[in-house]
């Protein structure tokens, strides 16, 4: 019987112990739950602060390449143009008979350009800072697809695909030699 007695006893001043500490817990699970939602707030800021500065690098590393690019493109405008003034014409379309031609050792100077490993394709075309093929058109070959409208009528038109890296025919973000 005192047996029984001190079981209920124990039993009931756990239900009271539990029943006291309730509210306490259901606090603390509150204020963790708080933690939870804040933490996650801050994960999703902190998520949103990456996204912005990788979005931010890759348009200044955009603006650098492109930069790149604009001074290539000259760079090579200016050798087809000491090419053409030693042969009076101008390397035949194409990206790889481009190289060829500048790559030739003209009959005043060693070579028109000097391409490094790096600048090339296994095709041996010049790659822009994307790394894709720039594209040639000497627009009095007429070997230019029957679409292309050539800017340079009496010269060539050289472009490359630009940032994007997707063929905008010269236009859109293309870096080309005609603007
Ligand atoms: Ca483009």
């Amino acid at each position: 019987m005192k047996a029984r007695t001190l079981a209920w006893a124990g039993l009931i001043s756990c239900v009271l112990l539990v029943s006291a500490q309730a509210p306490q817990d259901k606090e603390r699970i509150e204020q963790l739950e708080k933690k939870v939602t804040e933490l996650e707030k801050r994960l999703k800021a902190t998520e949103e602060l990456v996204a912005a500065l990788n979005s931010k690098l890759q348009r200044m590393q955009d603006k650098e390449k492109v930069e790149t690019c604009v001074h290539l493109i000259s760079q090579l405008d200016q050798a087809l143009e000491s090419f053409q003034t030693d042969y009076e014409f101008y390397p035949a379309s194409g990206n790889a008979n481009m190289v060829k031609a500048l790559t030739a050792r003209g009959p005043k100077r060693p070579v028109y350009f000097e391409f490094t490993k790096d600048m090339l394709n296994e095709k041996g075309e010049v790659l822009d800072p994307w790394g894709h093929p720039l594209v040639y058109y000497n627009n009095l070959d007429k070997s230019a697809p029957k679409e292309w409208t050539s800017r340079h009528k009496s010269r060539f038109d050289l472009y490359s695909y630009g940032p994007n890296e997707k063929d905008d025919k010269g236009k859109g973000d293309d870096v080309n030699n005609w603007e």
